[in-house]
């Protein structure tokens, strides 16, 4: 006879996600049924470190109160109009994200795919209208090991053949250069006058954690302005205070945070963002840039049904007033640095670990083993027996990106769970 199982048994939850959902994810075998800032809780009231962040669209914690509160209260008013007609929530939000990053005006939409896929429309009108490149000859430059979202046309430059594959014919117009090279980006710049944008993810995320040169973003800004091509930064992993500024890229974003960067400011032509847009509350994407770019965009030419609902934007703007309210771009530098350096203490006495890489709170540890190994997934599934949930990117390479409220006290505890888990593994 087939022991029943109880519903608030994890067994329970994923017998019914493998026999009626798509096996379209690997997850971490636990089930989760509460969060809360920088914790979750499992279905057997286990409490766990959230040291992924959802990919980093949970900077501002699980369920902020301020969130919550906004949530409840606009959901019993006012949920969606479509922009079939106007609304009392989205100007203002467009008002104050326009001037904390510094641009002329933004277009909503949800998904950060979305996102991706807004600023080729834009990049591409804008070639044709503006650059007077040739109609469909547009092109636009990406990085190897990019990740940008899953629709058709963004895994059609994919460098990923699991995201790629069999799942053609793909959209073409891209070029290909290795992150990080500025010589190879200006090699194209010249040889091919119908490129119109670059798209480039300021610290490459699940190519894991791919930081390039201090001065690299400085250098695309200065090229992409000289061969008059729109620089696209994908922000929205890095962003909203991620690596320890507003933002990874641009600097025109009035941080109330000393911010770092300030010497390496540089404003991309087009600013994607989304996750930690709505704190991990509701898809929200958008995507901001000044009016010459946008007004290729007439009425009837782009849009979403959600893109702009009055619920996303009362949400956004005040997951946005939570980043600076609380400085958690600041908190994030400087926690980061707590992080890297004593991993790279430990470092010194491990054989496992070859390496931290990361800014703010977007890091990485590389696994000194085969790419194809098994032991970054068995480091991240004894880190879930000791109450911490990070999970592998490529192979033998672990993100670590907690959400941004977490304490200096907080940090310590799991920098000791994560150290003495990965102990458990050294060879004895
Ligand atoms: C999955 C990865 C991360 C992104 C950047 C656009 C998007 C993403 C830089 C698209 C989304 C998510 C997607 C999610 C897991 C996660 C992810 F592992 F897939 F690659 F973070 F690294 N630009 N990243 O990171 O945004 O459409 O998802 O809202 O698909 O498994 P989206």
């Amino acid at each position: 006879m087939q022991i029943k199982t109880t519903k608030d048994s994890a067994q329970f939850h994923l017998d019914l996600e493998k026999k009626y959902g798509a096996h379209d994810y690997h997850p971490l075998p636990v089930v989760l049924e509460k969060g809360k800032g920088v914790f979750m809780w499992d279905v057997n009231g286990k409490r766990y470190y959230d040291f992924l962040s959802a990919y980093s669209a949970v900077n501002q914690g699980h369920c902020h109160p301020e969130l919550v509160n906004l949530i409840k209260n606009q959901a019993e008013t006012l949920t969606l109009t479509s922009r079939a007609f106007h609304n009392n929530k989205l100007g203002e939000y467009m008002e104050y994200a326009t001037d904390l990053f510094g641009f002329d005006q933004l277009l909503p939409m949800n998904t950060g795919a979305e996102g991706v896929e807004t600023s080729i429309k834009l990049s591409r009108k804008w070639g044709y209208l503006k650059k007077k490149v040739k109609e469909n000859q547009a092109k636009i430059v990406v990085c190897n090991n990019n990740f940008h979202g899953r629709t058709t046309t963004v895994i059609s430059f994919s460098t990923d053949p699991g995201s790629k594959d069999f799942f053609g014919p793909h959209t073409p117009g891209f070029i290909h250069i290795p992150h990080g090279d500025i010589n190879a980006l200006e090699d194209k710049f010249k040889k091919d006058k119908n490129i119109v944008a670059f798209l480039v993810e300021p610290i490459q995320g699940e190519a894991g954690v791919n930081v390039p040169d201090p001065d690299y973003l400085k250098n695309v800004r200065l090229l992409c302005s000289k061969y008059n091509v729109l620089m696209i930064a994908d922000e929205i992993q890095t962003g909203l205070g991620r690596t320890g500024s507003l933002l990874a890229s641009c600097g025109n974003c009035n941080c109330k945070s000393s911010c770092e960067q300030q010497s390496t400011y540089v404003r991309p032509d087009i600013l994607i963002l989304a996750k930690a847009l709505s704190g991990g509350t509701y898809p929200i994407s958008a995507v901001l840039c000044d009016s010459e770019i946008m007004e290729v965009i007439q009425p009837g030419q782009h849009g979403s049904t959600f893109g702009g609902n009055p619920f996303a934007a009362s949400i956004a703007k005040k997951a946005l007033e939570i980043i600076i309210d609380e400085n958690l771009s600041q908190n994030a530098r400087n926690l980061g640095q707590i992080f890297r350096s004593e991993i790279n203490k430990f470092i010194e006495t491990s054989s496992l670990v070859n390496l931290v890489r990361g800014k703010g709170l977007l890091n990485a540890i590389v696994i000194n083993d085969s790419p194809d190994s098994k032991t970054a997934w068995n480091i991240c599934l004894r880190l879930r027996d000791n109450g911490l949930l990070a999970k592998p990117t490529h192979g033998n390479v672990i993100r670590f990106a907690p959400p941004l409220v977490m304490t200096e006290d907080q940090l310590h505890d799991c920098i000791g769970i994560i150290t003495s888990t990965i102990n458990e593994f050294e060879p004895k």
